[in-house]
């Protein structure tokens, strides 16, 4: 792709072509992040995702200042809860479930204080925001319409948590013909060997899921 920029990558150099590459920012909200939303519902330690803020920003900020493609997703569920399976609600042993009443409103639900995006990652005009009921970004949401419609072809991915929310939507879209990159230092895990491990499943067998990169190198090659 010969208008395509050479980012330093693992496996190796992540082709980013300008005019179709889209960021897609997962989940970046205050029920993941935050005392009392959903992740801290479920036993984990919070404040493991909090070193992803300040390079998710960064993030935003080279695609604005280049006026690329934003987007934004929130894993959230209707008030009636119509779109949320017993079983996702009921898995586990959670101490509020989807749906309860928490410090932040309606556990993981659309619209509570608890489902935003944090204010420093957060959307600004113009940018796309995606609320999605599952893990992954395209599973019943009219994501694939928009990227189509834009003709974006590559996707570079940011955002918590790594195994779970950004590694669904990373496979969708591979498996969609998206070229997918992560960027390092912009996701987290509640378990840091689970980052660790799905950054070396993404890039293994010669990039089976996608590239991953550093913040650094993306900024510099994009200067
Ligand atoms: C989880 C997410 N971990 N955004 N959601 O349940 O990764």
């Amino acid at each position: 792709m010969s208008d395509s920029l050479a980012i330093p990558a693992q496996p190796y150099p992540f082709p980013l072509p300008p005019g179709r590459t889209a960021l897609i920012v997962i989940d970046m909200q205050r029920d993941f992040i935050e005392p009392g939303g959903f992740g801290a519902a479920l036993g984990n330690d919070v404040s493991t995702l909090v070193p992803a803020i300040e390079p998710v920003a960064r993030l935003l900020a080279l695609f604005r200042k280049r006026g690329w493609l934003v987007i934004h997703t929130r894993e959230s569920h209707r008030p009636d809860l119509s779109d949320c399976p017993p079983a996702k609600r009921q898995r586990g042993k959670p101490g509020l479930r989807i749906g309860d009443d928490g410090p932040m409103g309606r556990i993981l639900v659309r619209g509570e204080a608890g489902n935003a995006i944090l204010p420093a990652c957060a959307p600004i005009p113009g940018e796309i925001e995606i609320d999605k009921p599952g893990k992954g970004a395209f599973y019943h949401t009219d994501l694939q319409t928009i990227l189509e419609a834009r003709g974006v072809t590559h996707l570079v991915f940011a955002g918590v948590t790594t195994e779970v929310c950004v590694q669904t939507s990373m496979r969708e879209a591979n498996d969609r013909g998206y070229e997918c990159l992560l960027v390092e230092e912009a996701t987290e895990s509640y378990f840091p060997a689970f980052k660790a491990t799905t950054l070396e499943m993404i890039r293994a067998q010669g990039g089976i899921v996608g590239w991953t990169a550093r913040l650094a190198d993306l900024e510099a090659a994009l200067a």
